[in-house]
């Protein structure tokens, strides 16, 4: 499969796809093209067994500038009524594998939202995250409002969405949005490597951890816990979790089967 706006390379004996937004001329710029293909690449890796987990990255200077703001500009309200773009971003919330994002420079706009759809974020030490839709007189429209207060808090999440102005990679790490900064070189090798070792995992079982993890941000703790113990139990019925305890016992390592 070729696409316009983004590049795919597999490292099969690792199981890790990488996806690489392709669009430097408009600084990685979200537009639907872009965003229809990232989520027809997820849907085509959520069937794929040879998947285990996903690294999405951009460029050097640029992971994405936000929405493509010249395509936004010619959307009245039916248009953004019509607008195809949040059937694209429910496409890529809904994949089932782990998504590492590995970013250097601006993760703006729809940019900082596509990271917030990453379950691990690696920084490259250049790394900026902003929400400036303020500027333009909108608010964010793909979650922004909504993850972001939810991951770094009221404080930060209310001075950048009402200011725009933007955090460096530190900052970020301290207030959680992401999990690693290194220096920018490293930051692809860096992500690559954690979604190696998480496709080693048995799949099964790191499927059903980012479910659960992922509903922590939208229920009550005694639904979560509820959801948490049926999925817990879902596992023994497992081939996975026998290897898994088998080769701990025998002093040996697993051979998983995603069974
Ligand atoms: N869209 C289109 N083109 C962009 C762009 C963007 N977001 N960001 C940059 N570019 C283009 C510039 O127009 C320029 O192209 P040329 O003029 O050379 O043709 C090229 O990329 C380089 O940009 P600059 O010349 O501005 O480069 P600088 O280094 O001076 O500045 C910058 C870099 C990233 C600080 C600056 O470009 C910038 O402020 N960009 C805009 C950032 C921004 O405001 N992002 C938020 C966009 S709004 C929704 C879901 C999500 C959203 C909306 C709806 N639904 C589901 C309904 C999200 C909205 C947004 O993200």
């Amino acid at each position: 499969m070729t696409y316009q706006t983004i590049t795919t390379s597999t490292d099969t004996a690792a199981k890790v796809l990488t996806i690489t937004l392709n669009r430097p001329e408009a600084f990685n710029a979200l537009n639907t093209q872009l965003l229809s293909e990232v989520a027809d690449v997820l849907e085509q890796a959520d069937q794929d067994q040879g998947i285990g987990a996903v690294v999405i990255t951009g460029g050097p200077k640029v992971f994405a500038a936000g929405a493509d703001i010249k395509e936004m500009a010619s959307l009245d309200a039916v248009g953004v009524m019509n607008d195809a773009r949040p059937k694209h971003w429910r496409r890529i919330y809904q994949f089932s594998k782990p998504m590492i994002a590995a970013v250097n420079g601006y993760a703006l706009g729809g940019g900082c939202e596509l990271v917030m759809h990453c379950d691990i974020v690696i920084a490259g030490e250049s790394a900026l995250f902003g929400q400036p839709e303020i500027n333009l007189g909108i608010i964010p429209g793909a979650g922004g409002t909504q993850r972001l207060i939810r991951t770094v808090g009221k404080p930060l999440a209310t001075k950048m969405v009402l200011s725009g102005e933007m955090i460096d990679a530190n900052t970020a790490l301290r207030a959680n949005l992401v999990a690693e900064v290194v220096i920018p070189e490293r930051t692809i090798e860096r992500a690559h490597q954690l979604a190696t070792t998480i496709a080693s995992k048995p799949p099964i079982a790191v499927r059903l951890a980012k479910e659960a993890l992922l509903k922590s941000f939208e229920t009550d703790l005694e639904s979560g816990l509820n959801l948490e113990r049926k999925a817990f139990t879902l596992l023994a019925a497992t081939e996975d979790r026998k290897e898994g305890i088998a080769a701990f016992m025998e002093k040996r390592k697993p051979e998983f089967k995603g069974c």
